[in-house]
């Protein structure tokens, strides 16, 4: 299978999360997040699985960096928790919290690796979300003091920033449909914990630059939204999905301003805040992971909006279907849209989960992770060929780790993580994914 051709600057690298991969919550000063409080919680998490330790990565991580300079990638996509630098989500910092950090992000620049840094990750300080969270402005004004704390601390190591992980997954799936922490079924009225989210983002981004930092962008989750079928009324509700979806982050982000549509549902004087949010991005970061769905006009009240499944392609065992072209679409409507205003891109997200496990001759055969990767490279590099810009891309995930409500059943890593005794496996598509980077 003959792999696409990349620039030979181009910047490949691994994704993770810290509550995904560190375990340790009650270590090192930690304080708790909204997650453990929601994996605590009967119920939410598939099995009632528990992140106390995940992949243990806060005691394992030179371990893990090996695997990481193995591949021979440029750049380590980790995020820093919140509530290990401060524990109630403001005040002073935690000094334990900024040592391991320290820790970490030096030992991934002594393997020669570029820590490229998520602020947020998901992981609200539950003395925050306590005080109204994403729903409560003042949490965008404690974000900005805890992205000024890192950016002093880390502006000299770190080389590419990202301030908040995909703020529509956490407005939509925290906030409006409950099926991740903190649990709130608000519906449309979560919209403004997007507002609060991309104020928090410009403040962020603000900050940071005091610090001295360079290469600041973001990691926002997108996928083309397609009708249903070819009709006005379900083009108009793909058209409101994808304002809901797409344009909600990307349009204050980029352009300034948000769609009409969502005007209504969004707080009071939000313009005035629409120029700290429209920073100036040295790149813009995109997960990708497969279409939402498609759109039908829905029941009207509350939701003028109903999405389907995408159907007729293969699927992951995470339920998610498998479509490449839809990256490209996608990558060249942003181009198409944003035009000038659209930096150059990251990928910051990219993979698949598959029920993997330890063959008999000790190796992890994916074949099918392989197919996912190198389809999905084939529709960027198609992409770029037609004028998009871009610069990188970073394959969810280096390891196998806990997936949210969905726990440790779905496994995005390169490498395989035994839950039990914590043993690391490289995969196939990890020795794939190596030859690719390293373009032998
Ligand atoms: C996301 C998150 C990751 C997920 C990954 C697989 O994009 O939802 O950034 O934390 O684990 O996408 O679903």
């Amino acid at each position: 299978m003959q792999n696409p051709i990349f620039p030979p600057d181009f910047l490949w690298g691994v994704s993770t999360s810290a509550f995904q991969i560190e375990g340790a919550t009650s270590e090192g000063g930690r304080g708790p997040s909204i997650w453990d409080t929601f994996t605590a919680t009967e119920g939410k998490i598939a099995r009632g699985e528990q992140a106390n330790v995940a992949a243990d990565h806060y005691h394992r991580y030179p371990e893990d960096i090996a695997l990481m300079a193995e591949l021979g990638v440029g750049a380590y996509r980790m995020s820093i928790a919140w509530p290990r630098i401060q524990p109630d989500g403001k005040g002073a910092p935690n000094p334990e919290g900024l040592g391991f950090y320290d820790k970490l992000i030096d030992a991934v620049c002594e393997a020669g690796i570029a820590p490229a840094v998520t602020l947020y990750h998901w992981d609200t300080p539950q003395a925050v979300e306590d005080e109204g969270g994403w729903l409560s402005r003042a949490t965008a004004e404690r974000f900005a003091e805890y992205a000024q704390i890192i950016g002093d601390r880390f502006a000299d190591r770190v080389k590419l920033w990202i301030p908040l992980n995909e703020p529509m997954v956490m407005s939509i799936f925290g906030y409006g449909i409950g099926e991740y922490a903190p649990g709130k079924v608000l519906l449309l009225d979560a919209i403004p914990t997007a507002h609060h989210q991309n104020l928090a983002h410009g403040l962020a981004v603000q900050a940071l630059r005091a610090a001295g930092a360079t290469n600041i962008g973001t990691a926002n989750n997108h996928s083309p939204i397609w009708p249903a079928d070819d009709t006005p009324e379900d083009n108009a509700a793909a058209e409101w999905l994808d304002a809901l979806l797409n344009r909600l982050y990307a349009d204050p982000m980029l352009l300034g301003s948000y769609p009409e549509q969502l005007h209504a549902h969004l707080p009071a004087g939000f313009a005035d805040d629409l120029p700290t949010i429209a920073q100036p991005l040295d790149f813009y970061g995109v997960n990708y992971y497969e279409p939402q769905g498609v759109a039908k006009p829905g029941p009207g009240n509350p939701l003028p909006f109903e999405l389907r499944d995408v159907e007729g392609y293969p699927m992951t065992t995470n339920d998610s279907p498998i479509v490449p072209h839809a990256l490209r679409e996608l990558l060249l409507d942003f181009h198409r849209r944003y035009r000038d205003q659209l930096p150059p891109i990251q990928i910051t997200e990219n993979g698949c989960s598959f029920a993997d496990e330890v063959a008999e001759d000790g190796g992890v055969h994916d074949p099918e992770r392989i197919d996912f990767l190198h389809s999905h490279l084939v529709a960027l590099r198609e992409a770029m060929d037609a004028g998009v810009d871009v610069r990188g891309y970073f394959c969810w995930s280096l390891m196998d780790n806990f997936e949210w409500s969905k726990g440790y059943a779905p496994r995005f890593g390169l490498v395989h993580v035994d839950y039990e005794t914590l043993r690391r496996t490289p995969k196939d598509s990890f020795h794939w994914y190596r030859k690719l980077v390293r373009n032998e």
